[in-house]
């Protein structure tokens, strides 16, 4: 494998410039390798997307890649699925047996009894989808598709034609920037970094915030809606019922440049202010007052979040609210909501080589057909149908599940089906940085290089693709290899027909379709390439959707058999569509706001971060707290109809008294194997992967549940408080 030395060599320093990827990434760097070992990683100060800065998590890059639990071999398990036991094997015995089982079970089940897991937003995320299809299954999927980013991408596509991001990277700052259940500062979506976004709020444009919680964001905002999670379909839609009512839209540009405009107006003319406020426990004044200030303060963008994503009426809540900017006439506008120029190319994903009737075996597919079918992007396979398959073996059986950086025992809603599924496989291999409670149920695990180990493309923001970056191997740690690596490996040992082309001739393809004029290792002597930029594409080009305009009565959802208006629905369980489970579980659960020293279940290893953030932390109203006896900083148990966990209590008065909080990922890497105590402070022992679901895209319930919540006196005997 060849290195590229691409800045000047100084006293034994080769310099490498590449792109962090320990978020969804975007952040240029550049990689300090002195004899084979990187030995700093600094912000790239030409990146227009962190000009040399970096977060927690970037900074403790050397951390990760010689963290003294990386795996760096293969390893076969020996006992049990579960047993905790390995011993190491090589290379070669790794594929072949891998080839060998996935090639028998193939024969005997057909491919699509082998299914295909990844994480979100990984480099190598369209990689198993592409070996997938190569095997002949259509079954892969990832977290992110039902739940996660995904649904605002095909829920766009088929309204405005394609995804709309936040102008951060042009010269007009925003004027007024709505946040909905989003927090950047902490997060980022792909290629959004925190760092634009701060530069942004350094002009000082209006906030608004919609969020339970009261964030940073909040602090600053000039409204902070706090909403009640779950309800914020209904409070969108109020919103429209303002805009429109009150004629606060660009009537010109609606005029012109939407359809449906009418069929919207009579739709959300129930949806009043006064409607909303008991539903979603934010005061009428205040949704007139967000509404007006939006529409009334030009150019404006909207930055949502995956909260809007986690509940069963996800595709409909993003439908609304994309309707705000879209009104206002803040579509492709400097400062506002704009399109990509998509410097890459489409992804190879070889899903031709999925023939009809492998396409129709997809699971979930014929049921959410944004997810699965017809109106997928790129389909992927329904999550709690996959389990299902896995562990009762309908509507037919899986046998074998590829996991390829994916913490499936912490990160998929039911933590306890996941691991009974798990459990039922005849074949499980899985690809990590690290030893995880899931790959301890593999039956191979495979050592992946982290970031500054491989070579990749990143066009982001994600989709939009207006920066193109170069990924690049700077040094090799132990046998860790590239999941694309794995990919090819695999494929040529199976012998099959695709995904056997080497890696770089997949970058190249596509930075080619991208008609960049570029070859891949031309682009790593730069490091990323900035594409030029055209607003109001529209004009010219106009929507790509049947109607060529903005679809806020979407033909592509009617014609799917979906309401083609956004409609409210209540949560599956909440205070008002149950009020029988109330009044057991009184308060209304949400979990998994990001904190900046960890990327989901992951960094719990890295001491830096660990320092900072030791426990799992959930945030209680001091009234709530004071009514079920929980003291500030002691371990207390918050319980569902679905089972219980503990986290250690933070009271503010930042969060609703009805109203908890829990963080999500949490695992003990610490604690002894194989559970690492998974089972203890894991939100998603307490979240539903039953139906309902979103039923254009599967969406199960990660957020807006009921609990309760009580004293969990053993631990706080056992460790002392905070
Ligand atoms: N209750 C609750 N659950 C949630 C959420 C929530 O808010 N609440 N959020 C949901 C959302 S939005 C998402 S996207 C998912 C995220 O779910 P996951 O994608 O599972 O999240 P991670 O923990 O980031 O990553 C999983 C694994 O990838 C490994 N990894 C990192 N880099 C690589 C690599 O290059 N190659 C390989 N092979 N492995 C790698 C990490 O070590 C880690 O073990 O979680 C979801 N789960
Ligand atoms: N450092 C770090 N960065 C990350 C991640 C990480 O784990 N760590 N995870 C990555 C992933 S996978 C994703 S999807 C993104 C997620 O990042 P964001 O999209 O910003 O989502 P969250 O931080 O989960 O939630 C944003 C806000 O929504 C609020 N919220 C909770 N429930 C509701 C609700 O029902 N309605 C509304 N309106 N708001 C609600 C929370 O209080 C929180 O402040 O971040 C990515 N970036
Ligand atoms: S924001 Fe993401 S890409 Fe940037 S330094 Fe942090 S982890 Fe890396
Ligand atoms: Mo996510």
């Amino acid at each position: 494998m060849t290195m590229h030395q691409q800045l000047p060599e100084t006293a034994g320093t080769v310099r490498y410039k590449s792109v962090c990827r320990s978020c969804h990434g975007g952040c240029g760097v550049v990689l300090h390798v002195r004899d084979g070992r990187l030995t700093r990683v600094e912000g790239d100060p030409d990146s227009p997307l962190n000009h040399g800065r970096l977060c927690p998590l970037g900074t403790v890059t050397t951390d990760l890649v010689y963290h003294p639990d990386r795996l760096q071999h293969p390893l076969r398990r020996r006992g049990p699925r579960g047993a905790g036991t390995f011993e190491r094997i090589s290379w070669d015995d790794a594929l072949d047996e891998i080839a060998e089982r996935l090639n028998a079970i193939r024969k005997e089940s057909g491919p699509e009894a082998i299914a295909l897991g990844t994480g979100t937003g990984r480099h190598h995320i369209r990689w198993v989808s592409r070996f997938g299809h190569a095997l002949g299954t259509p079954n892969w999927a990832e977290p992110g598709f039902a739940q996660c980013f995904h649904p605002r991408v095909n829920t766009c596509i088929l309204t405005f034609g394609d995804f709309p991001v936040c102008d951060f990277t042009g010269e007009v700052p925003p004027a007024c920037v709505l946040y909905w259940g989003h927090n950047p500062v902490n997060s980022g979506p792909d290629g959004e970094t925190r760092f634009n976004v701060l530069e942004a709020l350094a002009h000082k444009p209006k906030i608004i915030v919609v969020d339970p919680r009261r964030t940073g964001l909040a602090e600053k905002a000039d409204l902070w809606l706090q909403v009640r999670p779950g309800a914020d379909d209904a409070l969108a839609l109020a919103m429209l019922h303002v805009v429109i009512g009150e004629n606060l839209y660009d009537a010109p540009f609606v005029q012109r440049w939407t359809h449906g405009f009418d069929a919207l107006a009579a739709h959300v003319r129930p949806y009043t202010p006064e409607w909303a406020e008991p539903i979603t426990w934010v005061a009428a004044d205040k949704i007139r007052a967000a509404a007006r200030l939006f529409a009334q303060t030009r150019p404006a963008m909207l930055e949502w979040g995956c909260a809007i994503e986690h509940t069963p009426k996800c595709v409909q809540t993003v439908r609304a609210v994309s309707m705000l900017p879209a009104l206002t006439g803040n579509i492709d506008v400097p400062g506002g909501w704009v399109f990509g120029m998509h410097g890459l190319g489409r992804f190879p994903s070889l899903i031709e080589k999925l023939t009809p009737e492998a396409n129709a075996k997809r699971l979930g597919a014929d049921r959410f057909r944004l997810l699965g079918g017809a109106g997928a992007d790129l389909p992927a396979a329904h999550i709690p149908t996959l389990l299902q398959a896995m562990r009762d073996g309908v509507p037919y059986p899986v046998k074998a599940f590829l996991v390829f950086g994916n913490n499936t025992l912490t990160t998929y809603a039911n933590s306890t089906m996941v691991r009974e599924a798990l459990l039922r496989l005849d074949f499980m291999v899985c690809a990590d940085l690290f030893m995880t409670p899931t790959a301890e149920y593999a039956d191979i695990v495979l050592p992946a290089a982290a970031w500054p180990e491989l070579d990749q493309l990143a066009g982001l923001p994600t989709v939009a693709a207006n920066v193109v970056l170069a990924q690049q191997k700077a040094v090799q740690v132990g046998e860790c290899m590239a999941d694309e690596e794995i990919f090819v490996a695999l494929a040529r040992r199976m012998g099959l027909d695709a995904c056997t082309e080497p890696v770089k001739q997949v970058l190249d393809s596509q930075l080619a379709a991208g008609g960049l004029g570029i070859t891949f290792d031309e682009l790593k002597q730069q490091g990323f390439l900035k594409v030029p930029f055209r607003y109001r594409k529209y004009e010219s080009d106009g929507f790509r959707t049947p109607t060529g305009k903005i679809e806020l009565y979407a033909t592509r959802f009617e014609a799917l058999g979906y309401a083609p208006l956004p409609c409210y629905a209540e949560p599956p369980e909440s205070p008002l569509s149950t009020p029988e489970v109330a009044e057991a579980f009184p308060l209304v659960l949400t979990t998994g706001a990001r904190i900046p020293f960890f990327f989901n279940s992951e960094h719990r290893q890295l001491r830096r971060l660990r320092k900072a953030h030791p426990d799992p932390i959930a945030e209680i109203h001091p009234d709530t707290a004071a009514r079920f006896g929980i003291a500030h900083g002691a371990w207390m148990w918050i319980e569902t109809r679905r089972g219980r966990m503990r986290q250690r209590a933070k009271i503010t008065t930042g969060i609703d008294p009805r109203v908890i909080h829990a963080q999500h990922g949490w695992w003990f890497p610490e604690r002894p194997g194989p559970d690492y105590g998974v089972f203890e402070s894991n939100a998603n022992l307490l979240t539903d992967n039953g139906p309902p679901y979103d039923p254009q895209m599967g969406t199960y319930q990660l957020r807006a549940l009921l609990c309760r919540v009580a004293p969990c006196e053993d631990a706080n005997a056992a460790r002392p408080p905070m």
